[in-house]
């Protein structure tokens, strides 16, 4: 068993606008993370994952990146930064920055002269095309945010590409010289002490020659064939690892959408010299309909039971799973995958459960680790994410949607479920700024807050705590084999871990009524002594698990 520390880790990710607010602006801010590193470390987390932070005009909060290699001023200094990275390191907190390099801004130097002529040396850094002849774009590829992917630029006189907003141009990675310059990039970063980075949409930089149209009937075909783990996407990842992070001592992960356990295992085989694990999306996708994420659909355990287990048996001996539910893209899973009501505590800690007893890293993204739930603002003006106003738009103006169903749409899947401000107490705007937060704050921070869960040693909080603390007492939740039991159970997912001599029972229960509970042997007969449990030890019965109980036993 190869040992390493990004498989022991625990990994927290910090969307930096929503944070902790410092100077009183509203927005989140590095000397606002400043102030939380104490808070960190009695959670016990390894890594934070700092979603961007680096100059952006903030189209889509960051990922549209004008310059790499400075701060962007509403968070801070690069002074700033480097005392945070040595607060960080000073508690043994690595940082895993967020590499966005399938896209700039098109403030981006790089891009004001790419446009400016096509002579200029910066041209082919972007994906530029002519039109067709009838004057549509170059093919007939749609945006993840709406629209087509393709916007003319009257002072180039062609099209350019933007997966992502219209202000997101994508870099042209068959070019060598961009890729030099985003090489160059990294070293600057690694050399200032970043100890890893968490690669967004990494899977997307290789397109297909010609790029061809995507299939669908409609005028926007989905082009994801032709640019989900292109052609060249591994050959360029093997480069960046032999030119860059096979330099340093990193911790890597590709937010790969789309990504196949086949290909992940390429991307992950630590002989291929890639990346060391993916996040993949699939589980993602289990409560969407065929019309994709806006499109709600009931997810079933089976149906997530199903996708989380062939991702554990496909990566078991080649690659590494990351294990999440929450980001700053999706909703707060205590209200997607729990019950965020009556029994939001004990389902919070439930899912927790999963994610820190399968195999893999876990990533706890910011205020997961208090329970914190969906929002529902008042009006569509409340809203800020491009991709959510994007839709509302495409869907009001262009297709003459019904409004309260698209409202529910982004009630259950909207990004802003995970961007309200950190709820750090029952103060004025929840303890976040002292100003006008730059995003409304959920009405329940009254009740769901840092410092309420801090002094309460039943809280979500503190048992995020013993999870974390128990990955490193007990090597067997890294490294244990992981084994399916009752496939077919409704409404409880249970599964072993075992290393050598020692194994583990965890058995979980996904609805909020009691579930009755058999296994088959020789566990049911075994010997079981509970290592960790959202209720109370006293009240265990054998055969029934209790609303959202999660157990995790050791056997004997
Ligand atoms: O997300 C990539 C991505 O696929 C998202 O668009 C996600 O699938 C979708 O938002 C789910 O609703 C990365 C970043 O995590 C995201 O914040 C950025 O908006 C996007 O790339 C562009 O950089
Ligand atoms: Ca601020």
């Amino acid at each position: 068993m190869e040992r390493a520390f990004w498989k022991e880790a625990v990994v927290y990710q910090i969307y930096p606008r929503s944070f902790m607010d410092s100077n009183g602006d509203g927005i989140g801010d590095l000397r606002g993370i400043i102030s939380k590193l104490d808070y960190l470390q009695e959670l016990g987390v390894d890594v934070v994952w700092l979603s961007p932070v680096y100059q952006s005009p903030n189209d889509d909060n960051g990922y549209d990146i004008s310059d790499y290699y400075n701060i962007m001023n509403e968070f801070g200094t690069m002074a700033d930064w480097e005392e945070m990275l040595e607060g960080m390191h000073r508690r043994g907190i690595k940082l895993m920055m967020d590499l966005v390099v399938n896209h700039t801004s098109d403030e981006h130097a790089w891009f004001v002269e790419s446009r400016s002529s096509k002579e200029n040396p910066y041209r082919d850094y972007y994906i530029w095309r002519p039109g067709k002849e009838d004057g549509r774009p170059p093919n007939n590829w749609g945006s993840f945010f709406s629209g087509p992917a393709w916007k003319k630029d009257e002072a180039a006189g062609e099209y350019y590409l933007h997966l992502f907003s219209t202000k997101q141009p994508d870099l042209n990675w068959d070019n060598p010289k961009l890729r030099t310059s985003i090489y160059d990039m990294m070293k600057f970063w690694l050399d200032k002490g970043v100890d890893g980075f968490r690669m967004d949409v990494i899977n997307l930089i290789s397109k297909v020659e010609g790029l061809p149209d995507g299939t669908g009937e409609g005028e926007l075909g989905d082009g994801s064939p032709h640019y989900m783990n292109g052609p060249h996407v591994h050959e360029y990842l093997h480069e960046m690892n032999q030119e860059v992070l096979s330099k340093y001592d990193v911790m890597t992960v590709g937010e790969m959408p789309g990504v196949t356990i086949e290909e992940a295992v390429k991307y992950t085989d630590a002989a291929r010299e890639e990346l060391q694990m993916v996040f993949q999306f699939e589980h993602m996708h289990v409560d969407a309909g065929e019309q994709g994420k806006w499109e709600l659909a009931p997810w079933t355990l089976h149906k997530l039971r199903d996708i989380l287990h062939k991702w554990q048996m496909g990566l078991q001996h080649h690659g590494w799973n990351s294990l999440y539910l929450n980001n700053h893209d999706q909703p707060r899973m205590v209200s997607r995958f729990g019950n965020d009501g009556e029994y939001r505590v004990q389902s919070a800690k439930m899912l927790a459960t999963l994610l820190h007893t399968l195999k893999g890293t876990p990533y706890i993204y910011q205020g997961e680790e208090l329970g914190m739930t969906n929002v529902k603002f008042g009006s569509i003006e409340e809203y800020k994410d491009i991709e959510t106003l994007n839709m509302y738009k495409d869907r009001m103006d262009r297709l003459g949607g019904d409004q309260k169903e698209i409202m529910e749409s982004i009630y259950a899947k909207g990004r802003d479920n995970a961007r309200t401000p950190m709820q750090w107490n029952d103060g004025p705007q929840a303890g976040f700024t002292s100003g006008t937060p730059w995003i409304s704050i959920n009405p329940n921070y009254k009740e769901i807050n840092a410092a309420q869960a801090v002094q309460d040693p039943d809280s979500v909080f503190h048992y995020y705590k013993q999870l974390i603390a128990l990955r490193k007492q007990h090597l067997v939740m890294v490294y244990g084999d992981y084994e399916l039991l009752l496939p077919d159970h409704e409404f409880i997912y249970a599964y072993t871990r075992t290393l050598d001599q020692e194994q583990w029972l965890i058995t979980l229960n996904f609805s909020g009524a009691p579930a009755f509970l058999e296994l088959p042997e020789p566990y049911e007969s075994a010997h079981k002594e509970r290592v960790i449990g959202n209720y109370s030890e006293a009240g265990m019965e054998p055969h029934f698990l209790r609303p959202y109980e999660a157990r995790v036993c050791r056997l004997s």
